[in-house]
């Protein structure tokens, strides 16, 4: 591990992820012991990885997987994730779209006129959300890791999105009665390292990359930091870390988080009358009925 100037045999690893994750939760104030936590699980190796690691902390940790319906990779996901669980008794909240809402992500994409992984970003954000508030969860984890976070962020600078920097944390406070805290315990650790982490664990997970993220701009974003790592170990740390400590405090003083409100529809927080996901179905169901009654 280069940009620990460090090397460890596989018991020594493995205390130095799980130390890494324990810091992320306790110095961020995450989440206390007892508090009943909702991981997002997708079947990869990142929120198997943490999920692992909250129950074998004792964490309350309850997993939520979202079958998205994208053909032979929801299908494994789910098929992952679900075996993670029933082999070690993890309790496991599976929603498939299809049968809650009528439709995958790619009939939501093409009917709202969205990219899939727009589309697909939104439900996750709301169902994690709707689920946690249904379940009484106080907090909802995923498995964000730093070269996640550190390309968002570059992404975010390239762009300059203010609103999403001031945004940008390892815990997202609840602002609103209806919103539940939101954290990302792996912000210390690698991608490379949740990969060693699982293996080690003998942790069974997706290798299939989605079929939507071919050609994302997040990936090329992921290919310049990971260049900039290789020419200069612990640069992504320096970068992320550094947001944290210098910018994201700035970002936070310039102003309140936006006013939020029940959508008149859901009853979900959000800043306008009806939220983007009611506004998102609604579009899509609206052309798939205009589509079957065009059929002859
Ligand atoms: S699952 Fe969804 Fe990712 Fe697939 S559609 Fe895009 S956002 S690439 S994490
Ligand atoms: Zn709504």
């Amino acid at each position: 591990m280069r940009r620990h100037r460090a090397a460890y045999c596989a018991p020594h690893f493995l205390e130095f992820f799980e130390a890494q994750v324990h810091r992320a939760i306790t110095t961020q104030r995450m989440f206390r012991p007892g508090e009943r936590i909702l991981v997002a699980v997708s079947g990869g190796k990142d929120s198997l990885a943490l999920w692992e690691i909250l129950l074998r902390r004792g964490d309350d940790a309850t997993g939520l997987h979202v079958d998205l319906g994208i053909d032979d990779y929801s299908q494994e996901s789910r098929e992952r994730t679900e075996e993670f669980a029933r082999a070690r008794g993890a309790r496991l909240i599976v929603v498939e779209l299809r049968a809650e809402y009528g439709m995958d992500i790619g009939t939501l994409a093409e009917g709202s006129g969205r990219a899939p992984c727009s589309a697909c970003g939104l439900s996750k954000r709301y169902l994690f959300n709707k689920l946690a508030r249904d379940g009484d969860f106080t907090a909802v984890a995923t498995g964000h890791n730093l070269d996640d976070e550190a390309a968002v962020l570059l992404g975010n600078l390239l762009h300059w999105n203010m609103d999403q920097l001031a945004r940008q944390a390892p815990v997202l406070e609840q602002t609103h009665p209806h919103l539940v805290r939101r954290v990302k315990p792996l912000y210390r650790t690698s991608e490379r390292e949740s990969a060693a982490y699982a293996l080690l664990r003998g942790i069974d997970y997706v290798i299939e990359e989605c079929p939507h993220s071919r050609g994302a701009r997040s990936l090329l974003h992921k290919d310049v930091l990971n260049r900039l790592e290789a020419a200069s170990a612990g640069t992504k740390q320096a970068f992320y870390w550094g947001f944290l400590d210098r910018l994201a405090p700035v970002l936070r003083a310039g102003g309140p988080p936006p006013v939020l409100r029940p959508c008149g529809q859901c009853d979900q927080p959000t800043t306008e009358e009806v939220c983007a996901f009611c506004r998102m179905t609604a579009r899509a169901a609206a052309r798939q009925s205009a589509r079957a009654s065009s059929l002859p």
